[in-house]
């Protein structure tokens, strides 16, 4: 069983489309292994996103991510990395194929819903940012 971290953003989180996109990830397959609520410090937002550092949208994409609560979790499945990328679709919603999560409840490139971990090496970095192994189920 191959393990992701997913991470619904905030505007997502504020506009009650959590349990949606939760019931998204359950009929496609995925276990959740840990799940819980956290508002992101500018500190823990920055590592998160450490590699796009160097990125024209990185301190946007750090302001947006600390603006309000967000729902972090691993995700446990059968080829769970890609599986995920493709229920969740392309970055920009608008390219997005349909009945993806960012086609359906992304709002643009930057507020699209849902991160997912692009490699077995990230999924690893990311879940240990928020959860010890006593966390995970
Ligand atoms: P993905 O999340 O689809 O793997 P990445 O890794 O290229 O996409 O980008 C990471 C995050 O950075 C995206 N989820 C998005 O929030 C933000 N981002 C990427 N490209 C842009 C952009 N052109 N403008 C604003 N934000 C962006």
């Amino acid at each position: 069983m191959e393990q992701t971290f997913a991470l619904i953003k905030p505007r997502a989180f504020t506009n009650h489309l959590t349990g949606p996109i939760l019931n998204m990830i359950n009929s496609s397959g995925f276990r959740i292994s840990a799940i819980k609520g956290v508002w992101l410090s500018q500190r823990e937002a920055r590592k998160l996103y450490a590699v796009h550092q160097e990125r024209s949208f990185f301190n946007d994409l750090v302001k947006y991510m600390t603006s309000g609560p967000i729902v972090v979790m691993i995700l446990e499945k059968e080829n769970a990395i890609e599986d995920l990328r493709a229920l969740m679709g392309k970055t920009d919603p608008q390219e997005a194929e349909s009945g993806t999560i960012r086609r359906l409840y992304g709002h643009d490139k930057q507020q699209n819903a849902i991160h997912g971990s692009d490699s077995p090496k990230n999924a690893e970095k990311e879940s240990s940012l928020f959860f010890s192994r006593l966390e995970r189920f």
